[in-house]
């Protein structure tokens, strides 16, 4: 008899407004998961680690300039360079808990209204990247992400940025299929639940013959 196929790992990414609590909701996802015996990994967007990451960590902190294209297009290559680790992880079983991806990419960067940088421009260098199987966006007002503490000293940390990133989140959204809008002005371990039923159900649905898919325009 012939080994089953192993069943593929899901691919979820978590996006959301500033202070949504998405960090602290894919860490509890992963434990969650993993105490599950569910294999999971864990990674964020940018990834500051990498060559291409240091530069963008530079830029985020105000410590470097750059053109609006150019670090548009080095966050979408921060991706491209674990996109095939991220099929490998996949495919061998594990799902990948995403921490903002090429969404945040292209509304952070339409959000600077530069009239050559269209939300459709900046979609552009997506195309191809892992398609999620689940994108999780965790809605908060701006009143709720006040008291989580102000605005930080990092370059996007401004009431006019935020006010555009809100608009182009609903504006992408609104026309995307697979998108679980969360709540996420309740209690961490209310939204932690909310987030846990819909991985579940994403997860439930993975067979060993549903390929992963990729961006498409
Ligand atoms: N960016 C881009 O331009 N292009 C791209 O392609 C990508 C990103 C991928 C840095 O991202 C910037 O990069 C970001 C977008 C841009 N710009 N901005 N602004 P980042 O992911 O590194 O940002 P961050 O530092 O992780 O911050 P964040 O996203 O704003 O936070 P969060 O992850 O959503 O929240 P958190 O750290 O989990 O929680 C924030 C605080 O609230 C913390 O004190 C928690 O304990 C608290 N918290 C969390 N949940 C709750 C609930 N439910 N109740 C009460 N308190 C809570
Ligand atoms: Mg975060």
């Amino acid at each position: 008899t012939q080994a089953q196929p192993t069943r593929r790992g899901a691919l979820i990414v978590v996006e959301g407004l500033d202070r949504a609590g998405k960090s602290s909701q894919c860490e509890k996802l992963r434990d969650y998961l993993s105490q599950q015996g569910s294999p999971v990994k864990y990674i964020r967007f940018p990834d500051r680690t990498t060559p291409i990451g240091k530069l963008i960590d530079s830029y985020l902190r105000g410590s470097s300039h750059q053109d609006d294209h150019s670090i548009h297009l080095l966050f979408s290559a921060n991706r491209w360079e674990v996109a095939k680790s991220i099929e490998e992880e996949i495919a061998s079983g594990t799902t990948v808990i995403v921490d903002r991806y090429s969404y945040s990419g292209v509304v952070y960067s339409a959000a600077k209204a530069n009239p050559t940088l269209s939300l459709e421009w900046a979609w552009q260098p997506e195309i191809g990247l892992p398609r999620p199987d689940l994108c999780l966006f965790l809605g908060i007002s701006p009143e709720e992400a006040a008291k989580r503490g102000g605005f930080g000293a990092e370059r996007y940390e401004n009431e006019t940025m935020q006010t555009r990133v809100r608009e182009l989140f609903r504006t992408i959204f609104e026309k995307q299929n697979g998108v679980s809008i969360i709540d996420a002005g309740k209690s961490i371990d209310e939204v932690a639940s909310e987030i846990q039923g819909a991985v579940a159900g994403c997860i439930a649905r993975m067979d060993a013959t549903a390929p992963l898919g990729k961006l498409g325009p």
